[in-house]
């Protein structure tokens, strides 16, 4: 038997990121986006967005988040996808509604997919507590990348030998929808 786990020290320039950042509180998310940015950049990830390695998509909120992220991820251009939002408790149950459709539709795009899709969504009841959590004590930002390194890594683990991940397909198949990537992945 074996144990697998993924490190943070071997990501190829080839692998691939798209991040899908809400605008709605962008205070944080911007925060978020820039903690992101250094982890990824410090573990050798060309983060500009005119290179090979990054894409950056903004949706208006976090409710739109899931929406665009299982698109990417079904595009196969990415190896792993990361999502940032930020959901702040108001007077009214809105909060709820928007926070657990983005839990539950992040999650669900990346089990229909098989890429790894990070859950970068902060909730906190204030705005004062969402940014120390995006800057002013920690950044996790920072750490949600980290999460995005560790999971490409692993599920490259588990790609067919030589071919990397074997949940990214090539040029040929990008582009698909969801049918017509069910129908590739059960042929290969
Ligand atoms: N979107 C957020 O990203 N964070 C929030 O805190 C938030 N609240 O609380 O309203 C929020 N709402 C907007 C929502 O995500 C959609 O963009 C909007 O409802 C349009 O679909």
């Amino acid at each position: 038997m074996a144990v697998f786990e993924g490190t943070f020290t071997q990501t190829p320039a080839s692998f691939r990121f798209a991040i899908v950042i809400a605008r709605f509180n962008d205070l944080v998310t911007e925060k978020l986006l820039s903690g992101c940015q250094d982890c990824l950049k410090r573990h050798g990830v060309d983060i500009n967005p005119e290179g090979t390695q990054v894409d950056y998509i903004w949706v208006p909120g976090c409710f739109e988040v899931p929406m665009v992220a299982r698109q990417m991820a079904i595009s196969h251009r990415y190896h792993g996808v990361i999502c940032l939002g930020a959901v702040i408790r108001g007077q009214t149950p809105h909060f709820d509604y928007v926070a657990a459709e983005t839990a539950k539709g992040i999650a669900a795009a990346a089990f229909q997919t098989g890429v790894p899709v990070i859950f970068g969504i902060l909730t906190a009841d204030t705005m004062t507590q969402a940014l120390e959590r995006a800057g002013i004590k920690s950044n996790h930002g920072w750490n949600y990348a980290l999460n995005a390194l560790e999971m490409v890594n692993l599920m490259q683990q588990f790609g067919e030998s030589g071919s990397g991940n074997k949940n990214v397909l090539p040029v040929s198949a990008q582009n698909l929808s969801l049918q017509e990537f069910e129908d590739v992945t059960e042929k290969s």
